[in-house]
Order: structure tokens, then C-alpha cells, then sequence
């Protein structure tokens, strides 16, 4: 069973791909049990006509009791500027909530989604003591998204022209989009773009979350993909390689945080943790961005 913590924009559109991909049980959990128990009746319809899936809506945290995976997308109030914005509450909240699924399944494998992200992920795994393998933030794989696209708005080419576009670090303004790694058409992008060019891109990856703010208020399909793609490769037991955020003990030479790092996800969380080469100006950055996050954690 999948158990989904919060059930506003993006804890539903992840329960409704659980559920019209038959992948497994879903239960909504929200403080407000009508609305829990209102959107599990909407997405009960999306289940394919010889699906075995159910989906639930409660306010109870006992019923997480025979989850498998939890995933906590659960927000305390909205923030316009800065992903920390609202940090003190969602503090609160990681904390009560990792009292709940360290009581009723701790051996569940456990994906924050709410923000701020890489200080969620770090808290949770710190409060509840579990394995690091089974804490897994999700959102470098949804910044590396955004910059494909931005790069093959870019170079005016489809998205599948361009290779090995990922973001590491932190799911803020430090975040890292790695250019000496990127193909465009198997070429190399450094021969294709200026340094300038870089730092604008860069900047437009960092503020894609403002865009859709001011758009249509809350993002919601691309890191809801992005999860149930993490979802499916635990439950079908397929590797999946994606940046995403752990606690780290010395990869990237960083301690005492939590950052998204390239990473293999199969069944048994996260499998093995991948460090991949970067250039002297991208360590760097990396450097400020994990201190970026533990200056947050500090904070607290
Ligand atoms: C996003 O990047 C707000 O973290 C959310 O879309």
C-alpha cells in the first residue's frame, strides 16, 4: 500500500497515477478527513475496470499501519518568494509526522516532497533514525526536467535531443544544473554556449517554481510524474538512476546534510549512491549549495 500525506494539488495527482497505472492500494491521508475521503471518491473512478487498486481518504494516521512506501507532500501554508519561507511550521509538521510512520511503519520506504525539501529530508531521517537508503526527497529529478526543457527552448530542439541535462544540489536558489555534462545531438553543450548564456539559464531553472506560481499558482504534474516514477521503481523493483536527495556520509565530500545527488532506486530504496565527475567550478557550487542547506538547518 502507498500512503500519501497530504492530499492538496500534488499528493492527488500522484494518487491518481498510482491508481490509473493499477500500481498498488493508495491511502490519502489529510487533516481534513472530508476532503481526504472527497478526492480518494474522485480518483476511485480513474481505477481501470479490472484493476485490483483501491484508494481511501481518512484523517486517521493508524491506517498508514500496512504501507509500504509513505510519501509526505503534506504543506502548512503557501510561500511566494522562497522555499523556506514557511519552514518553522513545516518543521513542526515533518516532525509529527515522523512520529506517526515511526510508529505505525517504520520499515515503510519514506519520499518527502514537501518543502523546504533537502532540510525535510535530512529532519525526518534525523527524528525517526531510519536508514538513509529509506529517506528520499524528491526534487533535483524535477529540476533536471526543467532545465532540458529550458535548454531545448533554448537551442529550438525537441527534449529527447538533449542528454544527460541534471541538477544536483540543493531544491532552492543554490541548486546546481550541471552543464559540462549535457549533449545536445551527442554534441558536447560547452561548444555551443557562452558562459553568460549559462548563468541566464541557470537563473531560469532556479525560478521555474516562481513562473508557475505566477501562472497557475502551484506546480503540480511534473513533480507528481516524477514521483510515481520513484514509486513504480520500489514497487516493480526496476532501477531507476535520478538525482535525489540524501543524507550524505561523505559523498560529494558533504556531511550532515541532505542534497540531491545521483542516486539508483530499486526495492530496497536507495541502492547505491553514485558519484559522478564534475568540473572545479561545479564542485564548488555544490560546495555552496550543501552549505547553503546546512546553514538553514542550523537555523533552526
Ligand atoms: C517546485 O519547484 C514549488 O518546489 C516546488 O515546483
Amino acid at each position: 500500500m502507498i500512503s500519501i500525506i497530504g492530499s492538496g494539488r500534488v499528493g492527488t495527482a500522484i494518487a491518481f497515477l498510482c491508481i490509473s497505472n493499477s500500481l498498488d492500494d493508495v491511502l490519502l491521508v489529510n487533516r481534513t478527513k472530508t476532503k481526504a475521503i472527497g478526492e480518494a471518491l474522485d480518483i476511485s473512478n480513474a481505477i481501470p475496470e479490472k484493476s485490483n487498486v483501491s484508494i481511501r481518504g481518512t484523517d486517521d494516521f493508524s491506517k498508514i499501519s500496512d504501507s509500504d512506501i509513505v510519501v509526505v507532500t503534506a504543506s502548512t501554508g503557501i510561500y511566494l518568494k522562497n522555499r523556506t519561507e514557511i519552514m518553522d511550521t513545516q518543521i513542526l509538521m515533518i516532525k509529527e509526522i515522523a512520529k506517526q510512520i515511526k510508529k505505525h511503519c517504520p520499515s515503510a520506504i519514506i519520499l518527502i516532497v514537501s518543502n523546504p525539501l533537502d532540510v525535510l529530508t535530512y529532519i525526518f531521517q534525523k527524528e525517526t533514525q531510519l536508514s538513509r537508503n529509506k529517506v528520499i526527497g524528491i526534487a533535483s529529478s524535477l529540476d533536471s526536467s526543467r532545465f532540458r526543457y529550458l535548454l531545448s527552448e533554448k537551442f529550438n530542439v525537441k527534449q529527447s535531443q538533449i542528454t544527460d541535462a541534471i541538477v544536483l544540489g540543493e531544491h532552492g536558489d543554490s541548486m546546481v544544473p550541471l552543464f559540462s555534462r549535457v549533449k545536445i545531438n551527442q554534441k558536447n553543450i560547452l561548444e555551443l554556449i557562452t558562459e553568460e548564456e549559462e548563468k541566464i539559464i541557470s537563473t531560469e531553472v532556479q525560478n521555474y517554481w516562481k513562473s508557475l506560481r505566477l501562472l497557475k499558482s502551484r506546480s503540480q504534474f511534473g513533480i507528481a510524474k516524477h514521483t510515481f516514477d520513484v514509486i513504480k521503481s520500489i514497487i516493480k523493483n526496476n532501477d531507476l538512476t535520478i538525482p535525489a536527495s540524501i543524507v550524505l556520509n561523505g559523498e560529494y565530500g558533504e556531511k550532515e546534510v541532505s542534497m540531491g545527488i545521483p542516486v539508483k532506486i530499486n526495492r530496497q530504496g536507495i541502492k547505491e549512491v553514485l558519484e559522478i565527475k564534475l568540473n572545479e567550478s561545479e564542485k564548488e557550487l555544490l560546495k555552496i549549495s550543501a552549505q547553503t542547506i546546512r546553514n538553514n538547518i542550523k537555523l533552526l
